[in-house]
């Protein structure tokens, strides 16, 4: 079986955005593929977190891989921090890595003009830890969005940096590409990303929000001055909820567009909105579920980083003999 790594920060409550995005695919690749999803804890610091704030979101964010459905005895599912062996590749990988390739990072420029307070060298080397969290497991396929694209062009020059260097130490992982899927754009700013770190609530909706508030933030997504329920580039906010709805339900944009002609966009709203509690319901049900079985919760963040640390010593070790560390006696 191939193998896959992906993962995501627990640097806010999950959105929408983050579950069309990603954690329903995944659920989707855990037969096929001998997946690692870790909760990359290590990368949320590079913005400063509330540490109180920060350990729950990450129980959360476990909570959540599991109540979508990515099974624990299929997937290794561990925190990032449990596995120091991330943190020492890094290291390794950061003396393998030119500060001119991380000046070009397009996602490095954009944190800086959000956190112009704390431009930290975290936040810079972000992409080799990104590149170490991949190679440690040997990964064939990274599903990535298109804004990782980059980070992971990153990974593979370094990968093949090194073994010119050294011989073939590092598989060099390939861009996932599978269904696509859905890009969520902010509810009430449709031309810019839903994000979990984004300070205006309604801009969001989350895994764990109410059916009452998923209904009210759909009432007051942007929209636009006519009519039609047509996607198309002018009209980013009418789109974006028929992408939403249709990575949902499964339907394609023209069944949806012919579904709802002349139907008003207060109609379609609500469709959308009732279409998202729907999805959502279930996922909610299973993390109250999951949440009061605290043993079962903590076996699995135990074995997740006892398997994860096994797979990545393997690595980590060929890696420290070739740049020539002392062996362990
Ligand atoms: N709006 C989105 N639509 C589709 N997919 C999305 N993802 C994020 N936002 C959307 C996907 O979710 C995963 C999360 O990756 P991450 O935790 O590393 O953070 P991110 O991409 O930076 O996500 P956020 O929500 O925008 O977090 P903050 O606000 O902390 O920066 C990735 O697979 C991503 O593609």
């Amino acid at each position: 079986k191939k193998r896959i790594f992906s993962g995501m920060q627990p640097s806010g409550v999950i959105t929408l955005g983050n579950y069309l995005g990603a954690l329903k695919n995944w659920t989707k690749l855990q037969d096929e593929y001998d997946c690692l999803y870790c909760i990359v804890d290590m990368h949320a610091i590079t913005v400063r977190q509330d540490p109180v704030k920060l350990r729950k979101q990450a129980k959360d964010l476990l909570v959540q891989y599991l109540a979508v459905g990515l099974d624990p005895e299929k997937n290794i599912i561990y925190y990032q921090s449990h596995v120091p062996q991330h943190a020492e590749l890094a290291w390794i990988l950061n003396c393998y890595t030119y500060m001119g390739e991380l000046n070009r990072m397009t996602q490095f420029k954009d944190k800086c003009a959000k956190h112009a307070d704390n431009i930290n060298a975290g936040l810079f080397t972000y992409p080799s830890l990104m590149a170490a969290d991949i190679l440690l497991y040997q990964t064939d396929l990274v599903p990535v969005g298109e804004d990782q694209r980059q980070h992971l062009e990153l990974t593979r020059d370094i990968a093949q940096r090194f073994n010119g260097i050294y011989g073939d130490v590092f598989k060099v992982p390939d861009a996932y590409i599978g269904k696509v899927g859905a890009r969520v754009m902010a509810l009430q700013e449709p031309t810019k990303k839903m994000s979990k770190s984004d300070e205006n609530q309604n801009n969001i909706i989350t895994l764990m929000d109410d059916p009452k508030v998923i209904m009210n933030k759909m009432k007051r997504a942007m929209t636009d001055s006519d009519t039609e329920v047509r996607f198309a580039e002018e009209k980013p906010g009418i789109s974006n909820l028929l992408s939403i709805y249709c990575a949902v339900t499964g339907k394609t944009i023209a069944e949806a567009e012919k579904e709802f002609a002349g139907a008003g966009y207060g109609t379609f709203k609500t469709a959308v909105g009732e279409a998202v509690v729907a999805e959502l319901e279930p996922v909610q049900k299973r993390v109250k579920e999951l949440e009061a079985n605290k043993d079962y919760l903590d076996a699995i963040i135990k074995s997740g980083a006892e398997k994860a640390s096994r797979l990545a010593d393997r690595t980590l070790t060929k890696v420290q003999k070739k740049v020539g560390f002392p062996p362990r006696i």
